[in-house]
């Protein structure tokens, strides 16, 4: 396992816009310096079809098919709460689910991006996807680092990023921002007014650093807004050790609550979720499938064997 310690030194490097956000650079590809100075200046910028329609069609068949199915999670059938949205659908654990995802969140574009504003080694956060149906309200104002309890300007934590698999349109919940915002401190809050909507065409990628506002629309088309988000986090925003993987899952209970929770078994706000569910039901659902997935594979081996002896 590589391991390195930063040299202190690259900390003075750190670059510091407006007042909002301050962040290490990384490598610079000349190929993206237009993109980069687009999200310096107003903290997002849009890369219009960067994926194919070929891509985008079976991201949305599979799509269609999850939302059918109630086992695609506790938000595939209708948000539960004024963040996600009443009249909205979400399928977390997304790259759980299908493999028509894979190849979103892993653009060669964004990597670039990715590599200039965070750290080297930065991690998926979250990876889901937002239906916006017909009637959706706008969701509440919010940056996605809301929950880091840190004065502006703050380092950022990371990057937000809005995927369109249908046009993103001013009627169908197109997600609005606040252009420059990352510059802001913490003396100046958002006013719904100064929000723009992110039009896009079906295919393409809002880019956004995470102390941009910024919102779902409303949808008052009769259209569904279907998107993917990929979030991504700096590198050092996780636990030494991988201790919900470390622990053997058989004897959860026989753990202390509080140790549980320790370990990273439990949630802040709603971070540390699993698949839109707490962690231990999340446990619970893994060791499930896995003991089906035992029996099946013994049961296949059986009937081998069975085969082999006739
Ligand atoms: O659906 C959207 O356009 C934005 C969603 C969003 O910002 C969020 O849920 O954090």
């Amino acid at each position: 396992m590589a391991f390195k310690i930063p040299n202190p030194a690259t900390v003075k490097s750190r670059i510091q816009l407006g007042n909002g956000t301050t962040f290490l650079p990384g490598p610079k590809d000349k190929s993206i310096q237009s993109l980069i100075d687009h999200v310096l200046e107003h903290g997002y910028v849009i890369l219009p079809s960067i994926y194919t329609p070929a891509q985008v069609q079976h991201a949305l068949d599979e799509l269609d098919r999850l939302e059918q199915q109630r086992s695609s999670g506790p938000a595939s059938q209708g948000g539960r709460n004024d963040f996600e949205g009443f009249k909205t659908r979400r399928i977390y654990a997304l790259a759980d689910k299908s493999r028509a995802f894979d190849c979103f969140p892993i653009h060669e574009t964004v990597m670039k991006l990715n590599d200039y504003f965070l750290q080297p080694n930065y991690l998926l956060t979250s990876y889901h996807t937002v239906n916006i149906e017909p009637g959706s309200v706008v969701q509440l104002m919010h940056t996605d680092d809301g929950l880091v309890a840190l004065p502006r300007p703050r380092p950022l934590m990371g990057i937000g990023t809005m995927i369109s698999l249908d046009e993103f349109t001013e009627t169908n919940g197109a997600t609005t921002l606040i252009p420059g915002s990352h510059l802001w401190g913490d003396d100046r809050m958002p006013k719904r007014e100064e929000m723009i909507p992110a039009v896009m065409p079906a295919g393409s990628m809002l880019y956004f650093l995470n102390t941009v506002w910024h919102s779902g629309g409303a949808n008052t088309s009769n259209q569904q807004r279907r998107s993917l988000t990929a979030q991504y986090c700096q590198p050092w925003i996780r636990t030494y050790e991988n201790m919900t993987v470390a622990m053997g899952w058989e004897d959860l209970d026989q753990v202390p609550k509080k140790l549980l929770q320790l370990m990273g078994f439990s949630t802040h706000a709603f971070m540390g979720y699993v698949d839109g569910r707490a962690p231990r039901t999340g446990v619970e659902m893994r060791k499930k499938r896995l003991i089906e997935w035992a029996l099946n594979e013994r049961e296949k081996e059986e009937r081998k064997e069975r085969l082999s002896r006739l």
